[in-house]
């Protein structure tokens, strides 16, 4: 019998050697944090609430421009992506729903697709179009573009796309839609802009139209890449714009990866909260360009300021505030399961930190201009080790007190090398 789980013995077993000591840490926990007003219990129930979802691209081995290096037991579908990402949410329990990315992960038969995927108690989140490649047959290139390419015909095949991805989503039980496009240009005076974007509402209005009740388009802005000079939804000012001028249900996502270093993404953030205009996110971290690292890897702290402004943006009941989280990586040197499994982790190792910030004794320093005191009162937040509160919350829910300990143990991986053929070295992303 194939393996595509990890054995729920092992896990268990796995807890329990670790629960005595995971339930010590959590009780010194507990009273640290008594004295600082905070019910741990509490804080618990909040956090067990939260959830980032996975995308189905992130499973398979990333590469750059330069080359692909394939991991052991790649998978070689949706399906087997499906699996891998069950065996993320066995272990982390935070990562119920999977984005998928259209066409990569094209099927015949959806209901199929969607019943794979509850077979490993997963949904699905928003999808993703792809107009950034061109795929075999197509009839028009997007060598140029896509939903703002200067040729009505390619513009037409783009829409089409984006509305048969909605289509997919319907059946798959997603409820929106990303729209990220490369399009945009290399040299000063290859594309007009204004008219450009102009092209990219008229596109989007007719995708937008064809949004069942109950959907968003996510609107995903990016500084640079595939295009070197300008790109048409470079930043969030352009993302917003549009998504005021397309309707309610447009809205913003803020991919961390996609703007200039020291960036301030954590005021971009407040400033899409301000407008009801926050989409969600694609975490991941970098230190130069879009380099898809693990969330938290370069600058945990940046992460946490994100999450600062949207437990703040939530405890203030700030209007129309739902944002999607998602995980959008690349892995190219770490088993993509452990990299997920350890990004989904730190991301809700940041929530909890935000939950933990005095807001009261914050907003008293802001304004009194306590500098000083204001900073402290957001570094003790994130100087708070948190780690046996999700240790605990995983148990509680079945899954690992240390999930790429159990992970390893499962031999997961090389089962997976066993019956999964390798992929040749290539390049670029899959
Ligand atoms: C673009 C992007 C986008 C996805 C792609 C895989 O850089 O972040 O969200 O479509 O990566
Ligand atoms: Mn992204």
């Amino acid at each position: 019998m194939t393996t595509t789980k990890i054995a729920p013995e092992l896990i268990a077993d796995h807890a329990h050697s670790a629960s005595a000591r995971v339930d010590s840490d959590y009780k010194h926990l507990g009273e640290q944090l008594a004295r600082r007003g905070v019910n741990i219990d509490t804080l618990k129930a909040d956090v067990a609430k939260f959830a980032v979802a996975v995308p189905s691209w992130g499973v398979g081995t990333g590469g750059t421009r330069f080359a692909r290096f394939p991991g052991k037991g790649e998978p070689r579908n949706v399906f087997d992506k499906l699996q891998d990402c069950g065996v993320i949410n066995q272990l982390v329990r935070c990562t119920p729903t999977v984005s998928p990315h259209f066409p990569w992960d094209k099927v015949s038969d959806y209901k199929e697709l969607r019943q794979h995927a509850e077979s490993f108690g997963l949904g699905f989140d928003a999808v993703n179009s792809n107009t950034f490649s061109d795929q075999k047959d197509q009839p028009r290139s997007y060598k140029f573009g896509s939903l703002t390419h200067a040729d009505a015909g390619v513009r037409a095949q783009a829409v089409a796309h984006n509305i048969e991805c909605i289509e997919i989503g319907k059946q798959i039980g997603s409820k929106a839609l990303t729209v990220w496009i490369g399009d945009g240009s290399n040299f000063p005076g290859q594309s007009h802009f204004r008219r450009q974007f102009d092209r990219y509402l008229d596109s989007n209005r007719q995708i937008y139209a064809a949004l069942p009740d109950g959907w968003q388009m996510f609107l995903e802005h990016k500084m640079f890449e595939p295009a070197f000079y300008a790109t048409v939804i470079q930043d969030w000012g352009s993302s917003l714009l549009a998504a005021l001028s397309l309707g309610e249900k447009a809205r913003c996502l803020v991919d961390l990866g996609h703007h200039a270093p020291n960036t301030n993404i954590e005021m971009i953030v407040a400033r899409l909260v301000h407008a009801q205009k926050l989409a969600g996110f694609h975490f991941n971290d970098s230190k130069y360009g879009d380099d898809d690292l693990d969330s938290g890897s370069i600058n945990p702290f940046q992460l946490f300021l994100v999450f600062n402004e949207l437990v703040d943006a939530a405890q203030s009941k700030a209007p129309n505030f739902n944002p999607a989280y998602m995980l959008d990586q690349s892995h190219n040197v770490t088993d993509p399961i452990e990299s997920l499994m350890t990004s989904a982790v730190t991301v809700q190792r940041c929530y909890a930190q935000a939950l933990l910030v005095d807001r009261v004794a914050l907003t008293g320093y802001q304004d009194s201009n306590d500098v000083l005191m204001a900073a402290q009162t957001l570094k003790s937040a994130f100087h708070t080790d948190v780690t046996p509160l999700l240790q605990k919350i995983r148990i509680e829910a079945g899954g690992a007190a240390d999930p790429v300990a159990t992970y390893r143990a499962s031999g997961y991986r090389a089962n997976m090398a066993a019956i999964r053929p390798a992929s040749g070295p290539s390049s670029g992303i899959v």
